[in-house]
């Protein structure tokens, strides 16, 4: 068979992942050991077996305590040098990684060392994997706005070692809008935008990501195909989908992958593209994503060479580089 080796092999970009997602069991029980910090299982394997989830919400509880062990630069270093070798291991060649501050702001851990700890590993990529590597801080929307302002001024000494904003965390109950006025002074600030949207929420949170928060891609969106006339919105401004089919397994947005809608929405033309999301948590980095789900809905050898083309169109790499991958 040619296809996994297909997919295995083409180069990729990846723009949706969370690296506090890419923290396996294995580190976080060494940087509980480094930092004496106490964590509610006994081993790893214990870990692994609490990782089976009914929705989102029964992820993120686990999600945000796990990421309770980084608390050093070095820590932040470690999670994000481990995430990008195994990306470059399946010809990831460029990924824009989002990072969440306030769930390490909010137990005393300064911006600075969040922030000087990932940029390092993503300066550290380039040179060493030959991966290009920027950052996305997200804010998390189950907070106030108030927050999201005093967030973003604590990172704005930054400014320069990341390259955008994104809204994640809780969808349902917390629509975009409530993040309007702060995505308004992000963009003016010259950041790219991106927001999730439409994972487990209605497609109206994908019209007002897009109509209210202006923003360039949305992650996830799968719920779109549910809207006729979102779809030839997202059609006819070419808005990307950064889709994770593990993710939304896991989640259980769909019951199985052979039910999963990435082929209806690439039929639809969309610009969608293959994403790993949260892989400790999830069961697979981005060849597994696109294994897995080649596997069980029969997409195509020109379907794939479509995602891995989507996924450099949709970057926010330089024009000048876009074109070199292309
Ligand atoms: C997330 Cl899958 C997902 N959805 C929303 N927020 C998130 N943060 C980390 N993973
Ligand atoms: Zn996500």
């Amino acid at each position: 068979e040619r296809l996994p080796e297909l997919l295995r092999g083409m180069p990729k970009a990846e723009l949706h992942m969370h690296i506090e997602g890419s923290l396996e069991p294995e580190l976080i029980f060494a940087l509980a050991q480094r930092n004496s910090v106490a964590i509610p299982y006994a081993s790893v394997e214990e870990l692994r077996r609490a990782y089976a989830f009914s929705n989102l919400q029964s992820f993120l509880d686990i999600y945000y305590a796990g990421a309770s062990v980084l608390l050093k630069e070095q820590d932040f270093y470690d999670m994000a040098w481990a995430y990008l070798q195994r990306a470059a291991a399946d010809n990831v060649i460029r990924t824009e990684m989002f990072f969440d501050p306030q769930t390490h702001t909010a137990r005393g851990v300064a911006m600075e060392t969040v922030v000087n700890g990932l940029h390092r590993a993503c300066v550290d990529a380039q040179a060493q994997l030959g991966v290009s590597a920027d950052l996305i801080l997200c804010f998390l929307r189950h907070l106030s706005e108030e927050e999201a302002f005093e967030t973003l001024e604590q990172a704005l000494p930054f400014r320069d070692k990341f390259i955008g904003i994104g809204l994640d965390s809780s969808e349902v109950g917390h629509p975009p809008e409530k993040f309007a006025r702060v995505f308004a002074r992000c963009r003016e600030l010259g950041f790219h935008l991106v927001a999730h949207a439409g994972e487990e929420g209605p497609p109206a949170y994908v019209w007002t990501a897009l109509d209210l928060l202006k923003v360039e891609r949305v992650d996830h969106g799968v719920q779109s195909t549910k809207d006729p006339a979102l779809m030839r919105r997202l059609a006819q401004d070419r808005i990307p989908l950064t889709v994770c089919p593990l993710s939304n397994l896991k989640l259980c947005v769909f019951p199985d992958l052979a039910q999963h809608n990435l082929g209806a929405l690439l039929d639809a033309g969309l610009v969608a593209t293959v994403n790993s999301d949260d892989p400790a948590y999830f069961g697979g980095y981005m060849n597994e994503n696109f294994l897995q789900t080649f596997a069980a809905t029969g997409l195509t050898a020109q379907q794939a060479f479509q995602l891995a083309d989507n996924s450099f169109v949709a970057s926010f790499a330089p024009a000048a580089q876009k074109q070199v991958w292309r």
